[in-house]
């Protein structure tokens, strides 16, 4: 029988990034996809123009609706837009303990919006805690919560212990963007697992979103979280490798 995966998250018309994404990364892994929609974006490759968010009692009627008829295998959150869904994301996280969740922290596109006010951060994190499985910060979400800059690869251990601890949860920090390598740092409540990747001179929208719903995957799987994080890892680096280019910045063509 085919496994199902639920993905909440903002929609991206140019289905770079978002739920649409993370549908196609469901199936290319075998599973099938389901998608609450938070937010609608207003965006293109280049760039995020706006967004506007769906109301909360609509995120928890679209998620009870979809629970009440599929067995879920696990569930990734990615754009809430507002922190007005926090409280959902609290309820939907509390009632699947059981399952993997990853939380892909989304505060920012890469062009530089918000797409979460700072004032959510430290709500977000205190709902989620004790909930979810693994969050997956990049630098700039790593900085943002802790307040510090970010930028080495000790700075990234010790951001992955204390977000561990903030949330209670396994935490991955993407390195991506580090200055001459690309690193990625899991702390899985007991020790460091480091990913190293050749650093590729391309960015590919998508990225974050791509490496959470994998990690989702593997995880639903089976597979350990150093193991699903290596895989996952893996994965978005063969993507990086063949990009799709039919419009301004690459896509993943997955
Ligand atoms: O990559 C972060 C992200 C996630 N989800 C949606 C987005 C973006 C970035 O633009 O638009 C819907």
């Amino acid at each position: 029988m085919r496994k199902v995966l639920l993905t909440v998250a903002g929609f991206d018309p140019s289905s770079g990034a978002g739920a649409t994404l993370d549908l196609r990364v469901f199936r290319h892994f075998g599973y099938h996809g389901l998608a609450v929609l938070t937010a609608i974006t207003v965006q293109n490759s280049s760039r995020v123009y706006g967004y506007r968010t769906l109301p909360p009692r609509l995120v928890l009627e679209q998620y009870r609706r979809i629970k009440s008829d599929f067995r879920l295998s696990g569930i990734k959150i990615g754009m809430l837009g507002s922190k007005k869904i926090i409280p959902v994301i609290g309820e939907i996280a509390r009632e699947s303990r059981s399952l993997p969740l990853v939380v892909d922290p989304v505060f920012r596109s890469s062009s530089g919006r918000w797409l979460l006010e700072k004032s959510a951060l430290q709500p977000y994190l205190k709902t989620i805690s004790g909930k979810i499985t693994l969050i997956t910060p990049n630098l700039n979400e790593a900085s943002l919560i802790l307040g510090e800059k970010i930028d080495r690869l000790k700075k990234m251990e010790e951001a992955a212990r204390s977000i561990s601890h903030l949330t209670s949860s396994a935490c991955l920090v993407k390195g991506g963007h580090l200055q001459g390598m690309a690193v990625d740092v899991l702390f899985d409540g007991r020790r460091f697992y480091h990913f190293r990747k050749k650093k590729l001179p391309l960015e590919v929208h998508g990225s974050g979103c791509f490496l959470s719903s994998a990690l989702l995957c593997f995880l639903a799987e089976g597979c350990s979280l150093p193991e699903a994080c290596r895989q996952a890892s893996a994965a978005v680096y063969r993507g990086l490798q063949t990009p799709l280019k039919i419009s301004r910045r690459p896509l993943f063509d997955i």
